[in-house]
């Protein structure tokens, strides 16, 4: 008798174990990929958005295969800070996600990340170059985190050579190397090494890919450069500051001025100003063809009917707008950011004009691969919109240091406040009449019932911990 209960515990046993293995198949089989493709200073002025000058073939394939987000703004506009929000699904408050230097283990060390929920439901997660700002943040969420070398990113050698001795080298380069020279080009070779091993392991992955460009220095082979003309190059149409606007709203671009050759005060030349346009064009060129070689991996792989790609700047840029030039400011063109999510089998190019905020991303991810977000992501899911429903939210909050904007259908409306939340310098755009933001309305007698409605609204939608430091 205990000779047949051993024997039909050892069969149960087998059962048992044979279905544990059939079931992680079938999750393996059922579970999706996460490629998450996060791009430095990325604005949204790329062939797939309208702008045909710009020549971004792989983007645009991408887009056609995607749902494209065409009013997707960063919750504030500067590295770390957004990628920080972002990827733990938090608006950022008065005293937490502040600027360049934010990281998630110091200002929200609690809060279980998006790469962090993946791991802890089985997936791997690898982090590859620039996904949050510092090398080392959230490690615990990564199974790997790999950076590119060299990380002054220039090929020629008295580039290279400056950089090392001094802080920064000059604001572009143009060298006739291979794309591997520099470090997206690098990092291509790791994500497409990372998809081949990925493709047979049992476990899901959630792989990122921090690209680079076009972050300053605008530094690309000389074939992306050789895409574009320097006559046809033009400034900005809105290449003004008018009087109208408040002077808070502006900055001196110190980022910039950072670099060999930039004028440390005053305009820069229009010269300059066309050389950066054109060096940031061939890097946006430049990091396209490297996105376009991960892709095609993927489909060679066999992978991409079971990945979902998400493919997002980390915020906008100012490319001479207004006469500024990087982000840092409150204007549309520092907050606006390329969006696209590619869900197999749901998206074949459709795009929405609901507005977005980068919070909401963390959301969506989750409830794609059946996951649970913590109550800490607040923001809300764009899988109703994949499915062809009429998005519910027609507004978004951002925020730069003082500055606190509500963007609302076509009203762009910033507040400058204080310590006790009152405002020392508004402004505010209608997009329907003023598109290039040139004037500001909040100060006219006929907006007052707008902009009294918007600081409320502003008040009521920036969270309810916008003060605290706590989280
Ligand atoms: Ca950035």
């Amino acid at each position: 008798m205990k000779k047949y209960s051993i024997l039909i515990l050892i069969a149960l046993g087998m059962f048992t174990s044979c279905a544990v293995q059939k079931k992680k198949v079938e999750e393996k089989a059922t579970a999706p990929n996460i490629l998450f493709i996060a791009i430095d200073d990325l604005r949204p002025e790329l062939n797939f958005y309208g702008a045909n000058h710009i020549q971004s073939p792989h983007l645009d394939n991408l887009a056609s295969e995607s749902l494209v987000f065409d009013q997707a703004y960063c919750n504030i506009p500067v590295c770390g800070a957004s990628r920080t929000s972002l990827l733990t699904g938090v608006r950022p408050t008065r005293k937490r996600m502040l600027n360049a230097y934010t990281q998630k283990d110091i200002d929200l060390p609690n809060v279980i990340s998006l790469p962090m929920l993946f791991k802890q439901n089985g997936y791997t997660t690898i982090s590859n170059g620039k996904v949050y700002h510092h090398k080392k943040d959230d490690e615990s969420a990564w199974d790997e985190i790999w950076h590119p070398d060299p990380i002054w990113d220039y090929a020629k050698s008295e580039n290279q050579q400056f950089r090392k001795e001094k802080r920064k080298g000059p604001p572009v380069e143009m060298a006739d190397v291979v794309d591997t020279v520099y470090r997206d080009g690098k990092l291509a070779l790791k994500v497409i090494a990372d998809l081949k091993k990925l493709k047979n392991q049992d476990k899901p992955f959630f792989l990122a890919m921090g690209v680079a460009k076009p972050h300053l220095p605008f530094t690309s082979p000389k074939k992306y450069w050789e895409l574009y003309k320097r006559e046809d190059i033009e400034l900005p149409e809105s290449y003004v500051q008018p009087k109208s606007t408040p002077k808070e709203a502006f900055h001196r671009f110190g980022e910039l001025r950072k670099y060999q050759g930039v004028p440390k005060k005053g305009e820069i030349s229009e010269d300059m100003a066309k050389e950066l346009i054109h060096g940031y064009y061939a890097s946006v060129s430049y990091i396209d063809a490297q996105i376009g070689l991960v892709l095609e991996e993927l489909e060679k792989q066999g992978l991409a009917e079971n990945t979902i790609v998400v493919l997002w700047g980390d915020h906008g840029w100012n490319l001479g707008d207004h006469k500024l030039w990087c982000k840092h400011v409150t204007f549309e063109k520092a907050l606006k950011t390329p969006l696209i999510l590619k869900v197999p089998g749901k998206t074949n190019g459709q795009r929405t004009d609901a507005i977005t905020e980068y919070i909401d991303v963390y959301p969506t991810l989750a409830e794609l691969a059946g996951l649970s977000a913590p109550e800490t992501a607040v923001g809300q899911s764009m899988v109703p919109i994949l499915n062809g429903q009429k998005s519910d939210k027609d507004w978004a909050v951002c925020k730069f240091k003082d500055a606190v904007t509500i963007i609302k259908g076509d009203l762009f409306y910033t507040e400058w406040i204080d310590n006790k939340g009152e405002a020392y310098a508004r402004m505010l755009f209608d997009h329907k009449i003023d598109p290039l933001e040139l004037d500001n309305l909040a100060e006219k007698k006929e907006y007052t019932e707008t902009v009294e409605n918007l600081a409320k609204e502003l008040r009521a939608k920036w969270g309810s911990n916008f003060f605290d430091d706590v989280m």
